[in-house]
C-alpha cells in the first residue's frame, strides 16, 4: 500500500514536471523563411481580428474565440525554419466567421470557399487533411510529431478548384519543446 502511493506521487510528480517544462513557441512571432499565398499578402493575426472582408473579424479554435493565427489565402506555401529542440508542431486548421454566411460557393463546399491542409517536414509530407468543409465544427487539429534534426516545416492549402474567398487560418500555431 505505502509503496503504491510512492509510486502514484512519483507519477503526478513526473506529469507535473513534464507539464510545467513543456514550452511552446508561436508560429506567429517566427518570420517565415518563404511565405506565398495566393492573394493579398501574408500576415499573422495577434488580435483576434482576422482583417477578412465580409466577416465580422473574429475566428475560433475548439470552438473558441482565438486570439493568434497565420492567416494565408489558398494557395499558399509558408515555409519555417524550426527551432533547435522542438518535438511537436500543432495549429487548428480554420476559418473566419461570416456573418451572414454566403451563398456564393465554388462548388466544392458549403463554405465560402475551400482549401485544405497539407504539412511537409524537409519536403516531405507528413499530413494532408481532408477540406475543411468535411469537419463538422469546420477545425482541424492538427498534431505533428518532428523528428530529430529536422530543419524546415512547409504549411501549404491547396486552393481545390478556385481560390475565390479561400481565407485559411491556422489558429493557434505552436512549435512545443521538449
Ligand atoms: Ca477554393
Amino acid at each position: 500500500m505505502k509503496q503504491k502511493l510512492i509510486y502514484s506521487c512519483t507519477l503526478v510528480f513526473i506529469c507535473l514536471f513534464q507539464v510545467i517544462a513543456e514550452e511552446k513557441i508561436s508560429l506567429v512571432d517566427i518570420k517565415p523563411m518563404k511565405a506565398k499565398v495566393g492573394f493579398g499578402g501574408y500576415y499573422t493575426i495577434t488580435d483576434g481580428n482576422t482583417r477578412s472582408g465580409g466577416s465580422d473579424g473574429t475566428f475560433n479554435v475548439n470552438g473558441q474565440r482565438a486570439q493568434k493565427g497565420l492567416f494565408t489565402h489558398a494557395e499558399s506555401e509558408l515555409v519555417f525554419s524550426i527551432p533547435t529542440g522542438v518535438r511537436k508542431f500543432v495549429a487548428v486548421g480554420t476559418m473566419p466567421n461570416f456573418r451572414p454566411i454566403s451563398r456564393e460557393v465554388d462548388g466544392f463546399d458549403t463554405l465560402l470557399g475551400s482549401w485544405d491542409y497539407e504539412v511537409l517536414i524537409d519536403g516531405i509530407e507528413v499530413y494532408q487533411s481532408e477540406p475543411l468543409c468535411a469537419y463538422l465544427k469546420k477545425e482541424v487539429p492538427i498534431v505533428i510529431d518532428i523528428p530529430d534534426n529536422a530543419k524546415t516545416i512547409t504549411l501549404i492549402n491547396h486552393m481545390l478548384g478556385n481560390n475565390n474567398a479561400d481565407h485559411a487560418i491556422w489558429g493557434d500555431p505552436f512549435f512545443i519543446k521538449p
